[in-house]
């Protein structure tokens, strides 16, 4: 499976090694140590338009996604309006880092970090096959080591180095390796692993994802738990009669969840100088589920973009369905949650307490 993914990465866009071969005999600039820089690594809930630039069906770049971005156009974002990692930005004073695709993700804008992310990804590498390109996790370090070796360039070897070691990095994944894997029809890995096995095998790779990343470098992280996979407005559509969460699909998550609590709690003991921080996602996006009212949600089990039963049916496109109030809604399409749910998980992930993330919240994580 491996190779059918792995190994085609550098084709289809101009890798960001031409453009600064240019400017490499320029004078080194002195490393700006003004904003905090931040990487991110995962699927589409923290794609901020990587997708755009490959073959990817997985794809948001048309209208209604991004109708409440200060743009009010679309961006590749899978959601009305910003994702955490925008208002992570917001809150440590940057503007928005660019996707590392970006054509415009070179000079000096390389220095406030990049989005590595691509929708469809899971920790396997066959996790998103279905939607053909993707940025797999093998190849969004690859395009982080080009990354370094791009900013030792402009900034010098000790000036990355410090860039990096004082970064934010932020890693959300987990989800499409049930969704769009394991509880697939027909799925090769439900039929080889056991649920348990299967979240072994998880776990244990994204622990040398993790321990890879500390080996680039990284000693600030942020490692999101899996959402409530069960309650999202797809898998109702499919399994649900009365909109209630699918306990089954439910139990997958928790399940997950609970050995990669304890997955970072070892790699804090194990690696020294650096803190992985658990971002209890899990229990906030549930807090909205249960208490809408209490936040202003009207509805808590349709998606405000889609087709079909609770507008969980496909993705949300042109001709779907669209709610006249968003910020009344907690999932914009039938997978990803609203603007408004996001700046209210990246509000708790900056300064929240030990229940939304811990050992440390990213301002703690920051000082
Ligand atoms: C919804 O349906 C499920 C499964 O059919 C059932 O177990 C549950 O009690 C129902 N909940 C409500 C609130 O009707
Ligand atoms: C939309 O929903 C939000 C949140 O519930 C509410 O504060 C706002 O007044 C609503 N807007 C309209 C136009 O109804
Ligand atoms: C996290 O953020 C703030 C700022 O660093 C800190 O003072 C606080 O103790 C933390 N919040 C909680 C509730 O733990």
């Amino acid at each position: 499976m491996k190779g059918l993914f792995g190994n085609h990465l550098f084709g289809a866009y101009p890798a960001p090694t031409s453009i600064i071969l240019v400017v490499q005999f320029l004078v080194i600039l002195p490393a700006k140590c003004s904003a905090t820089a931040m990487f991110v690594f995962g699927d589409s809930l923290v794609d901020s338009g990587n997708n755009n630039f490959i073959g990817s069906i997985a794809k948001a770049n048309f209208l209604p996604n991004g109708v409440d971005y200060p743009t009010h156009a679309p961006t590749g974002r899978f959601c009305n309006g910003k994702i955490i990692p925008d208002f992570l930005s917001d809150y440590m004073g940057a503007s928005p880092i660019l996707p590392i695709l970006d054509p415009n993700a070179k000079g000096e804008n390389l220095l406030r970090g990049a989005n590595f992310a691509s929708a469809g990804v899971g920790i396997l590498d066959d996790t998103g096959a279905i939607f053909a390109r993707r940025l797999i996790m093998p190849q969004q370090f690859q395009l982080f080591q080009q990354y370094q070796r791009d900013v030792t360039l402009l900034i010098g070897e000790a000036g990355t180095k410090s860039l990096i070691s004082k970064a934010l990095f932020s890693f959300t994944v987990g989800g499409n390796d049930y969704i769009n894997n394991y509880l697939l029809p027909f799925s090769t890995r439900a039929k080889k692993f056991t649920p348990p096995r299967y979240r072994q095998l998880l776990i244990s790779t994204f622990r040398e994802q993790l321990k890879k990343a500390y080996t680039l470098g990284a000693r600030k992280v942020t490692v999101s738990n899996m959402g409530p996979i069960g309650c999202i407005p797809s898998q109702l559509a499919m399994s649900s009669q009365n909109g209630t969460c699918i306990p089954a699909v439910e139990q997958y998550a928790t399940d997950f969840n609970s050995d990669l609590r304890v997955m970072l709690q070892e790699l804090n003991r194990k690696l020294p100088g650096a803190t992985f921080s658990y971002v209890n996602g899990y229990d906030m996006i549930m807090d909205y589920i249960k208490n809408p009212a209490l936040y202003g949600f009207e509805s808590s089990n349709k998606a405000c973009c889609g087709q079909g039963a609770f507008n969980g049916l496909f993705v949300c496109t042109a001709v779907s369905s669209l709610c006249p109030n968003r910020s009344s809604y907690i999932f914009w399409d039938p997978f990803h949650p609203t603007d408004t749910v996001n700046t209210l998980i990246a509000k708790r992930i900056f300064t929240g307490p030990p229940s939304d993330i811990s050992p440390v919240n990213v301002s703690k994580l920051l000082s």
